[in-house]
């Protein structure tokens, strides 16, 4: 055993011992219990970043603490290789986005491979090789079969100056992100998935996952968002026709409340009314530019224009005014609400606006309406009706019923639920992704590609330009035949949302090497990931969409289970300080902390290293590009060793709470290490010790042994229920300045410490699994750590010791007793006071007082 610890040459024998040995090579095997632990798979964008080091090393002490309890583990990982940014890097420095890809997984792996993970690299995959992705286009296609995909026109964000689409992220604020110019709303043909045939499944099934975090399932439930209401109509006669404006309610029992009624610049009535008003013409116009998702319009200013035309309310029959507005959605409901200001905050707002009538219909508590207080008197249900007829004193639910009741008698309505989830819109216009398996022939029209041409292979050599899908300019890629009737056809040159792609990597890892079936029966194996482990950016689509996926393969008979991910474990962002200057541009300038200096406590003032000068603090925030505020973790890996980088972001905080960089915390946890490593060196140099004997120890070593064992006992369900690693750490810790107090140079001693070191070794090892594996070799244990069996704490050890307390009578000593560590306070005063020698001293008198400082001292006042 080498004197000093030195990571680099501890790192590499142990990653040869694994690599040479497949350590970590999972097959199945029936007969053991299975364990799939996943984290989610990085986007390959150049280098890791401490996110993934913290994800994945959370993974890594997961999946090594269960193979210690015995479990076939199975840990796989990949690449989620398509997407923008791959083409922004091209188109920046003139390389395929495949190139770019391919180096930066290279890159990613060696350094993955350099922390020490135990990943079954065979099931190694990318989702840019068409082994991979043929598999997206087959079921994409069997899908189409079943309807569950199919085709309708949908909305984009369109860029007139560069005549090309743009992705969501492309546009800031309202404007395309190259070219500066106002972004419009266009409408062309797309494919679509059906998830909202699944929409009940994936909301009921959310309550056979109670292994997820409870704020994940909510946002989930939120996202599909199951409405019960009412669906009713207002008539009104237009071209010599009687009409009818449906609307969707979720409060009919505020229906005497309508003062007016709003619909959606693309509404039908609305385009009807505007082809006889200009200005009308103009304000539709105008909502179609801006951004299209649901966030944009929620934040956005609210804007209206009166039609001029009225319609009639269902039950009083009153004449309501109608409305456009912008923050009406066509995609939800009926595209058209019932404008019911005193109730609605939407409503309330615009009302104010547009000066319209306020109406309060609803009381709770007895208390007046209040035009300013109103949120918080009508945002929940529990008022009754007033202002409303024959429905006053009604509470909410039999009001709704009352008037659901009146209004399908008059054909004017009914009870509806509503659901949020949209379907999935798949097609993409872009150029790195997966090609959809579509053939455009002027004579049969759409036309499925076989299923014996699969994969359409994406050509990998093109550079995009920003001017649009280089694709759709690729002659060698664009012509083809048609399956049908053979004539000359075009491929389609959308390409799939990348969402498709990783919304069953973890069943392909499953069967990753069956050329012949997109999965087979070791999926039912290893299905569903008993822990699924990332980011809480991920908590609605990515996990919404590999549900609905794995939903459809069960259905189709290619899986057997219902839901992908048993466990959960959304891990907290990693935060830095952020540090910035302000140039005479008014632009910010940040700088990474690791060129700034902070001195002084208060306040402390920022300095920057290399001119000294001041900069501004601008308080903690996530790791991030943008505020070059990131550490880099391979500038850490080589200073220090994968083992501490993996200690320190174990031990800084628990998993699911966020992570305050310091950079002396690391330093304290290369010191760990290294103290470790000396204690070890130090038993090993003494030579061996011999075999522990449980009936021959003194109190000091049953002392230490009550101390190990209750280590073990606390860190095991750390580890295992809990998942406080950074617990398991600071455990660790204690039990190494127990041992090093433990001066204990006589063989059971010896033996003592020994067991002790092993234990705290086995127990670091999922942790720190590198120095691990050389100290357990060490200090004389036969096989490697990882096939050790986690420890487990011993009844008796945590039962066994006693400890030595002094008596004192009016704070005179009296007298010594030894009593169990666990002795409670009455126990321990009936021993003192059995004493012979204290019994002199208050023997007759009364106890005043009777003062107990657990182990050590017992003192009666009389
Ligand atoms: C009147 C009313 C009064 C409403 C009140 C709410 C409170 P959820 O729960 O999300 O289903 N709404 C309906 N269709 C809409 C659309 N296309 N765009 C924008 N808003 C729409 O919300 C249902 C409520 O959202 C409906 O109930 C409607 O406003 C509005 F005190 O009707 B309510
Ligand atoms: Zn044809």
């Amino acid at each position: 055993m080498q004197h000093e610890y030195d990571p680099r040459s501890v790192e590499r024998a142990a990653q040869h011992f694994w690599d040479s040995r497949n350590s970590f090579r999972a097959t199945e095997d029936p007969d053991r219990e299975k364990f799939y632990c996943l984290c989610m798979f990085p986007y390959p964008s150049g280098r890791l970043h401490m996110g993934h080091v913290r994800n994945y090393t959370i993974g890594d002490v997961i999946s090594r603490y269960q193979r210690m309890r015995g479990k076939n583990v199975l840990q796989p990982i990949g690449f989620d290789a398509f997407g923008l940014p791959a083409e922004n890097a091209a188109m920046a420095n003139n390389v395929p986005p495949a190139q770019w890809t391919w180096d930066n997984i290279a890159y990613m792996k060696r350094q993955l491979q350099a922390l020490g993970f135990a990943i079954d690299w065979s099931r190694e995959l990318a989702t840019c090789e068409p082994e991979y992705y043929r598999w997206n286009q087959w079921l994409f296609l069997r899908m189409l079969e079943k309807g569950i995909a199919y085709k309708k026109t949908g909305v984009v964000n369109w860029d007139p100056v560069d005549k090309t689409v743009l992705a969501n992220e492309q546009v800031i604020e309202g404007r395309g992100w190259r070219t500066g110019a106002l972004v419009e709303k266009r409408e062309i043909p797309m494919y679509y998935l059906r998830i909202t045939g699944h929409s009940e499944s994936l909301l009921a099934d959310l309550d056979s996952l109670p292994g997820w975090p409870e704020r994940v399932r909510a946002m989930q439930a939120n996202w599909i968002g199951r409405s019960e209401g009412v669906r009713l109509a207002f008539r009104y006669a237009i071209d010599g026709r009687d009409e009818k404006l449906w609307v969707f309610t979720t409060r009919a029992d505020t229906l005497m409340g309508a003062t007016f009624v709003a619909v959606a610049a693309e509404h039908p009535l609305a385009l009807r009314l505007a082809r006889d008003n200009p200005a009308l013409a103009n304000f539709i116009e105008e909502c179609r530019k801006g951004g299209v998702t649901e966030a944009e319009i929620a934040t956005q200013e609210k804007k209206g224009m009166a039609t001029g035309f009225a319609v009639r309310h269902p039950l009083s029959g009153a004449s309501l005014p109608v409305w456009v507005g912008n923050y009406v959605l066509m995609s939800y409901g009926e595209g058209a609400v019932m404008g019911v200001p005193g109730h609605d905050e939407r409503d309330f707002a615009f009302a104010l606006k547009y000066p319209l009538p306020i109406v309060q219909v609803i009381d709770v508590e007895q208390r007046a309406y209040d035009s300013q207080n109103w949120q918080e008197w009508y945002a929940d249900k529990r008022g009754t009706c007033v202002n409303s007829g024959a429905y006053d004193g009604l509470p909410y639910e039999k009001a709704v019923a009352a008037i659901a009741a009146d209004l399908t008698a008059k054909g004017l309505g009914e009870k509806q639920v509503q659901w949020r989830l949209r379907d999935w819109g798949i097609s993409r216009q872009r150029y790195w992704g997966c090609p959809i398996p579509i053939i455009h022939c002027a004579k049969c029209g759409d036309v499925p590609v076989p299923e014996e041409q699969l994969p359409v292979v994406l050509p990998d050599n093109l550079v995009p330009d920003g001017s649009g899908n280089p694709l759709a300019k690729h002659e060698a890629f664009l012509s083809c035949r048609c399956p049908s009737c053979d004539g000359a056809a075009r491929r389609e040159t959308d390409t799939m949302d990348t969402f498709v792609d990783s919304s069953w990597y973890f069943l392909r890892y499953c069967s990753k090497d069956n050329n012949e079936a997109m999965v087979d029966s070791r999926a039912n194996y290893w299905m569903p990931v008993d822990q699924y482990i990332g980011g809480i950016e991920h908590a609605i689509l990515h996990l919404l969409y590999s549900r609905f996926w794995t939903k459809v393969m069960q259905e189709l008979g290619l899986v057997s289970v219902r839901e992908p991910f048993r466990n959960l474990l959304t891990q907290g962002m990693v935060l830095n300080q952020i540090y910035f200057r302000r140039e005479d541009s008014g632009r910010l300038r940040y700088f990474n902390p690791t060129d700034v200096k902070v001195e002084g406590t208060d306040p402390p003032r920022a300095i920057l290293v290399r001119d000294g000068q001041p900069v501004e603090v601008g308080g903690l925030g996530t790791m991030s590009k943008s505020r070059n505020n990131g550490v880099d973790p391979q500038i850490l890996v080589d200073r220090y060793g994968a083992d501490t980088v993996r200690l320190y972001t174990m031990f800084a905080s628990p998993p699911e709470d966020t992570l305050e960089w310091s950079d002396a915390s690391v330093e304290g946890s290369a010191r760990f290490l290294k103290k470790l490593w000396k204690r070890v060196h130090e038993q090993v140099s003494a030579g061996a010790a011999p075999a522990l004997d449980r009936n021959a120890l003194n109190d000091g070593q049953k002392r230490l042994r009550q101390k190990l064992h209750e280590t073990l006992q606390k860190a095991g369900d750390d580890i295992s229920r809990r998942l406080k690693f950074n617990n398991v750490v600071a455990s660790g810790m204690e039990l190494l300045n127990a041992i090093n107090a433990f001066e204990d140079s006589s063989p059971q001693g010896r033996a003592v410490a020994h067991e002790a070191l092993s234990s705290l070794v086995a127990m670091l090892s999922p942790i720190v699994p590198h120095i691990c594996h050389g100290l357990w070799i060490s200090l004389g244990h036969e096989g490697a750590v990882i096939d050790a069996p986690w420890p487990e704490p011993e009844p008796q050890a945590l039962l066994a010791a006693t400890v030595a307390l002094v008596v004192q009578v009016n704070g005179k000593l009296r007298g010594r007793i030894e009593v169990a560590v666990d002795a409670g306070q009455e126990a321990v005063i009936e021993a003192a006071l059995a004493d012979e020698n204290v019994q002199k001293f208050v023997a007759g008198l009364p106890i005043k007082k009777q003062i107990v400082v657990p182990g050590k001292l017992v003192n009666f006042v009389v």
